[in-house]
């Protein structure tokens, strides 16, 4: 008996709970089992070919479909109200196969002004060895994204907030821009995850993920995920994901599946609790400047008010005396852990200039805004009083 996938009138909790749903016929297992299996046999030899055919439903080998990436898919695609979602086995792979799969040489793609450090490294392979243009701009004014539109410009590519400087990008200003001109708008949303903002919602085409993040939140897994129109997730799991092969294993779709279903309880705590902590950074006198969307001192707060339900978990910050000071405090650090990554229940400390962002050229980190003194701190759901207390002993 196939359980009732909830209706988008229910909750984001109850969605991120229920959604894909299946019970297993045999067993009643209430959590989604783990079909540990690489291969499906069919019941016939044409049942086999009309399988590959895409003629018939029914799974024919993991790199092509898995029951619990089934479940994984369905829930990203209610969560962020798509027709349809794919999973990988890294954000990098997302990222990867979309812009191999969407783009041809000679190509441009037009990016946010930062991006995350490996995805600019995807960026500059893709054109040195395949022709394939892109060119960084300040996206948040529309004057300068219009001028910034060339006439092979076939995606616009943005994270907001970017990694790691926190500024905004506006989402519907892009996608009625984009759309005008039949180009294709893709948003990185993993800074936010779909509880905060839903980017198709505001008329883009593609939000991808890297699901290592918020989606998984327990740091113990690796994974990408994309959603958006069937008709070019379709496309994508047939030609990107199955023939360049970046697909997640069974069993870390069951530990996103897992992590989903807290994904709401989990970002009111790191929203709430960031929201602490950048008050208490701002208030320091050892700091020079703090970059968190729910201050509003922040440039761009009222257009996070607009476009986010919340203001994320995380914030940037610089101290004064720079990256010597940045340094020594982060050295001081016990409760807050000192490694790259970010959305997992430990609050995670890091250095993108010597870190995460280590990959992109000086030049090009000083015009995205990475300053060598600035730390990313990704804050956690412990309580949020040992956080302060931790970074208010690190900061003597
Ligand atoms: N997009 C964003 C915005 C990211 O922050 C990352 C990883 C990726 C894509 C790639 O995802 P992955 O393949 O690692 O699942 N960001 C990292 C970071 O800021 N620290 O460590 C990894």
């Amino acid at each position: 008996m196939e359980k009732k996938i909830p209706d988008q009138q229910h909750g984001f909790q109850t969605i991120a709970v229920h959604a894909g749903d299946q019970l297993d016929p045999i067993t009643g297992s209430l959590t989604t089992p783990i079909y540990q299996s690489s291969t499906f046999v069919f019941p016939t030899a044409e049942a086999g070919g009309a399988r590959f055919a895409g003629a018939e439903n029914g799974y024919v080998y993991t790199r092509l479909g898995n029951p619990t990436l089934t479940v994984l898919e369905q829930k990203i695609a209610a969560l962020e109200k798509a027709e349809a979602a794919l999973a990988f086995s890294s954000g990098m792979a997302a990222v990867s196969a979309i812009l191999l799969g969407l783009l041809h040489s000679g190509d441009h793609i037009l990016c946010s002004k930062g991006l995350y450090g490996c995805t600019f490294g995807l960026l500059t392979m893709l054109k040195r060895q395949f022709q394939i243009d892109h060119s960084l701009a300040d996206l948040t004014d529309e004057s300068s994204l219009l001028s910034s539109i060339r006439p092979n410009t076939r995606i616009i590519y943005v994270e907001t907030p970017i990694n790691p400087t926190m500024e905004l990008v506006d989402l519907a200003m892009i996608a009625r821009a984009a759309k005008a001109r039949r180009i294709t708008t893709v948003v990185d949303n993993t800074f936010l995850s779909p509880y905060l903002q839903r980017p198709l919602e505001l008329g883009c085409d593609l939000v991808l993920h890297s699901a290592t993040k918020y989606i998984g939140g327990h740091g113990d897994v690796i994974a990408g995920v994309a959603a958006g129109a069937k008709d070019l997730i379709d496309q994508l799991r047939m030609t990107a994901l199955k023939d360049i092969g970046g697909v997640l294993s069974p069993f870390d779709a069951y530990l996103l599946i897992r992590g989903l279903k807290t994904l709401g309880i989990r970002m009111q705590k790191h929203c709430e609790n960031a929201q602490l902590v950048a008050e208490f950074l701002a208030n320091h006198p050892r700091v020079q400047s703090v970059y968190y969307p729910g201050l509003p001192s922040f440039p761009q707060h009222e257009l996070a008010k607009r476009q986010m339900d919340g203001f994320g978990g995380l914030i940037s910050f610089e101290l004064k005396g720079g990256m010597a000071a940045g340094i020594q405090m982060m050295n001081r650090l016990q409760l807050c852990k000192l490694a790259v990554s970010l959305g997992d229940v430990e609050t995670l400390i890091q250095h993108p200039a010597s870190m995460t962002h280590s990959i992109v050229p000086m030049e090009e980190r000083r015009k995205m805004g990475i300053t060598d003194g600035l730390i990313r701190l990704s804050v956690g759901i412990e309580d949020v009083k040992d956080i302060i207390a931790d970074l208010s002993q690190a900061l003597e």
